[in-house]
């Protein structure tokens, strides 16, 4: 064998040792086993990172500011992300930014994002529920993420605004790595939560989920864009969507939360009522006694939001800030 060719293997076999380790694998991926089914496993897992690698250019993280209020969550998420830019993949965020929110909260973005060592890109989107009957019309805003689907990278991992990466979330971009998968989630195909997906953007999906929201579609009561794209994913066959493991979007809700974070999450999604920028920002304006127990924040996901704030405040949005490296996450959830 030419030696320029083990040259290039064997740099390739670093690289992807470096990407095995900075990813953190699920237990067991990385461990010597010998059976040989296993040892085709650990090879197929070893090819996919090289995708990873080869493939971060068409890579994008993205999400959506429906709201000036929403814009807290942006810096919030974009801060998160950060802590994870170059370890070992490099991965930009796309905000997709809906007109409802104001142009000064835009500014104010743009220019916290140059704070950051991650790329920043900020689109304007238009809601493609304004004007139909069939809309949510009480959650008007959440229609403008379908632009995802219009977004010009070849592969997109969607995070919700009100959710933090506390892990790198780019194992997720590892579910379109088969050629045939055009959406990956946490939940099931009949009922899955819309806040994290990986997928291919398509102006064809696009066209066919807006075309279910002018026409309404077989919906007892106003769709949520979830409804449209849960609905309009199930008419696909099996092999074109993909379960998440469900660490990429673990719900800050008190009634579901432990006392500390859950060890393995890779995503915190603080879904329903009672923003966390609005409990960390606006406490007197939040009064958790007077609400659901359920919409009450666990303590561990206030702390979690608190100190991205601080990070994001002071320009340290990365692993080893005061805020965030001080150990295992289980441990740093304790603090
Ligand atoms: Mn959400």
């Amino acid at each position: 064998m030419p030696a320029n060719v083990l040259g290039v293997r064997e740099l390739s076999a670093a690289l992807v040792r470096v990407a095995v380790g900075a990813l953190g694998l699920l237990p067991g991926a990385v461990a010597q086993t010998a059976s040989e089914s296993g040892r085709e496993a650990i090879m197929g897992r070893k090819l996919n990172h090289q995708w990873l690698i080869t493939n971060q250019e068409s890579f994008t993280y993205a999400t959506l500011v429906s709201t000036t209020d929403y814009a807290h969550g942006a810096n919030l998420l974009a801060c998160s992300l950060n802590r994870f830019y170059g370890q070992p993949l490099s991965i930009g965020l796309t905000i997709m930014w809906e007109a409802a929110a104001a142009m000064s909260a835009k500014k104010a973005v743009a220019t916290l994002a140059t704070t950051l060592e991650m790329p920043v890109r900020i689109v304007d989107v238009e809601n493609p529920a304004l004007g139909t009957s069939a809309a949510n019309h009480s959650r008007l805003g959440t229609y403008a993420k379908l632009n995802v689907w219009r977004l010009n990278s070849l592969y997109v991992v969607y995070i919700d605004v009100d959710a933090l990466a506390v892990r790198s979330p780019a194992e997720a971009f590892l579910a379109l790595a088969d050629d045939r998968v055009q959406i990956a989630y946490c939940g099931t195909r009949q009922a899955f939560n819309s806040g994290v997906m990986a997928l291919r953007p398509s102006g064809h999906v696009y066209n066919q989920i807006t075309r279910l929201l002018r026409h309404g579609g077989h919906f007892t009561q106003d769709p949520t864009e979830q409804d449209l794209i849960v609905q309009y994913f199930s008419t696909l066959p099996n092999e074109t969507s993909r379960g998440l493991n469900s660490t990429f979007n673990v719900r800050a809700w008190l009634k579901a939360a432990a006392s500390t974070m859950p060890v393995d999450a890779v995503i915190v999604h603080r879904s329903g009522q009672g923003k966390p920028w609005t409990q960390i920002l606006h406490p007197g304006s939040w009064n958790p006694h007077n609400q659901l127990r359920a919409h009450s924040m666990p303590e561990w996901a206030t702390r979690l939001w608190r100190a991205t704030l601080s990070d994001l405040l002071l320009a340290t949005c990365s692993l080893n800030s005061t805020n965030y490296a001080t150990g295992s996450m289980q441990r740093w959830s304790k603090l």
